[in-house]
């Protein structure tokens, strides 16, 4: 695996930066810390090292230092007017350096090779499952399930060198990603269309399988998943799903239970799940207002209405971000190139024109913009991928690419199990006397 070997040549003479850094400049004082940070979810506290990407509140995500737009042309892809193959943006969060296109097709080859892998006992465990039950349950459940591979676990037990850990996180995360579409795609089939599976199409890559898998094979629909896979990937280190991933994992915790601890979290409504509960608000919008094409004054009046009874609007805002998502951007991008008329399309674009505002003039919401999931589930559904449910799940199998990354580098730099000080209360108004 010449990944592997590249890797460890990028990654060797790195691998003492992070106890240099602790030896000679532990002390030094990087921040101050407010008690309104920790007390509001410890925003814009800087308590994690994370090289994959880095979320600049004006100008959104930079895997290894490019945008998105920038990754659009820089990335290999299979035909010059698609969209880049997300086998690339892993090698780039990877090795830090862009790919060439055999480095892609040698990712696609070892993934569709590995997830050949997946032991008979996943499936009767996603079966065992009620066929109603969240996809999202079925998805960590055969997570889980499949973690009876893991080669960290079994190294670990033999007893290895702690400079060797990341050997195995590497081999664990290639199987897992490996395996996350031929997963997904399962639970999809499963869960709404009674059972009819869909082999996997050797030729094509990880994402392109995963919409044939899916039943939705459009040259169309393949280019929207690789571009959905590669916008999802990774949004730093601080959001809930990577930061779960990278806090269990500092247990040494394998790859599997690690990023099924991020997949807990990403199945929360303030993070994973509103790209569901868009598609639940745009559609209780429509039926409320009685039309399928509202005016943007009605519109308007709806969102107003959801504020005054003390909803949030799914889609719009972040904790970080205080422009609109360039993954917003790159997704109205696409759907105005092939489906500009679609009915969700034109609706977002409608809501695009309305909502900032309304949430700005509340004086409290700090990001009135639109973030990725503004338009996510209305370019899926206007692919004939209608079933809300299954986002959440697409969003994980895309977000494994940039928190199992990282899991490898934190094992990499030899990063130690995370123990923050927690005070009680007594503590914070004695502080707040001081
Ligand atoms: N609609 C209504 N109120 C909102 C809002 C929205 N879209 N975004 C923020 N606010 C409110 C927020 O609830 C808070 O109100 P209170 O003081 O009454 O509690 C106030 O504005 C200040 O919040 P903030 O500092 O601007 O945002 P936070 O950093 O606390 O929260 C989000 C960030 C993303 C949780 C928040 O914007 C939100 O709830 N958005 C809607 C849900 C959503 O779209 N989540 C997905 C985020 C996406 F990036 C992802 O992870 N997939």
């Amino acid at each position: 695996d010449y990944i592997k070997s590249k890797l460890l040549e990028i990654a060797q003479p790195k691998s003492q930066i992070v106890k240099k850094l602790v030896k000679e400049h532990g002390e030094k004082v990087i921040q101050n810390v407010t008690m309104g940070q920790v007390l509001t979810g410890m925003k814009g506290v800087v308590s994690l090292l994370t090289c994959t990407s880095k979320l600049d509140p004006e100008e959104g995500i930079r895997f290894r230092g490019y945008s998105i737009p920038e990754l659009k042309n820089l990335l290999p892809k299979i035909h010059d007017e698609g969209e880049p193959l997300p086998e690339g943006i892993f090698y780039l969060m990877l090795t830090g350096e862009l790919p060439t296109p055999e480095d892609v097709r040698y990712i696609s080859e070892q993934w569709a090779q590995r997830a050949q892998g997946i032991p008979a006992h996943v499936y009767d465990v996603i079966e065992a499952l009620p066929k109603d039950a969240h996809p999202m349950i079925q998805f960590n459940t055969a997570i889980l399930a499949m973690s009876t591979e893991s080669q960290f676990r079994k190294a670990y037990l033999v007893g290895m060198d702690k400079k060797d850990y990341w050997d195995p996180t590497y081999e664990g995360v290639m199987d897992l990603i490996s395996r996350l579409p031929a997963i997904a795609a399962y639970i999809y089939r499963r869960v709404f269309y009674n059972g009819d599976h869909i082999e996997p199409d050797p030729s094509l890559d990880w994402a392109g399988n995963l919409a044939h898998m899916m039943g939705h094979d459009s040259e169309e629909a393949k280019r929207l998943m690789r571009l959905y896979m590669l916008i999802h990937s990774d949004h730093e280190g601080g959001n809930v799903s990577a930061h779960a991933t990278h806090l269990v994992g500092s247990a040494l915790s394998n790859p599997y239970y690690s990023f099924s601890a991020g997949m807990n979290g990403l199945a929360g409504p303030l993070h994973g799940m509103a790209n569901q509960d868009v598609m639940h608000w745009l559609n209780k919008m429509k039926r409320e207002i009685g039309c399928e094409d509202p005016t943007e004054e009605q519109i308007k009046k709806y969102a107003e209405e959801t504020l005054a009874n003390g909803r949030v609007i799914p889609g719009y805002g972040h904790a970080v971000l205080r422009k609109t998502d360039p993954r917003f951007t790159v997704q109205l991008e696409f759907a105005n190139k092939y489906i500009p008329d679609a009915p969700y399309i034109k609706l977002v674009n409608k809501i695009y024109n309305v909502v900032p505002d309304v949430l700005g003039a509340t004086g409290k919401v700090k990001n009135p913009w639109p973030n990725v999931d503004a338009i996510s589930g209305s370019l899926l559904t206007s692919y004939g991928i209608k079933e809300f449910p299954i986002y959440t799940v697409l969003f994980g199998v895309s977000r494994a690419l940039g928190v199992l990354t990282q899991l490898i580098w934190d094992r990499l730099y030899g990063l130690q199990i995370e123990r923050p000080k927690s005070q009680n209360l007594r503590w914070f108004i004695d502080k707040a006397e001081e």
